[in-house]
């Protein structure tokens, strides 16, 4: 009998997807103190100093800033509560979220 090839010509590869991730972005306004937005950075993102006053200045100069990435419920979560504890002290403060490409 002739010898036939069992060998398999495919291999599975079994790959986990992981969440897709959101950003949360700071926007501008012409109303909210800088130190008021620096001070809610640290505070809601645990950033540092230093790297507040850079997402703050980016968000003044250029319109918008990305603060960090998380999952989609953690970025709208996060979002809701910035943009809730700037309009309870009266700022006009905006956070948005969207997903990331
Ligand atoms: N543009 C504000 C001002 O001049 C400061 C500010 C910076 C507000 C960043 C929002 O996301 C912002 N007082």
């Amino acid at each position: 009998m002739a010898d036939t090839n069992t060998k398999p010509r495919t291999k599975t590869v079994v790959k986990t997807a992981r969440p897709p991730l959101h950003k949360v972005i700071l926007l501008n306004d012409d109303y909210t103190p800088r130190e008021f937005v620096v001070r809610l950075l640290k505070a809601e993102f645990r950033v540092p100093e230093a790297q507040a006053l850079g997402i703050m200045l980016t968000a003044h100069t250029k319109g918008a800033c990305i603060v960090a990435v998380f999952t989609k419920e953690i970025a709208e979560e996060k979002a809701t509560r910035a943009t809730e504890f700037a309009r309870n002290e009266g700022y006009p403060l905006m956070f948005t979220t969207e997903p990331e490409e």
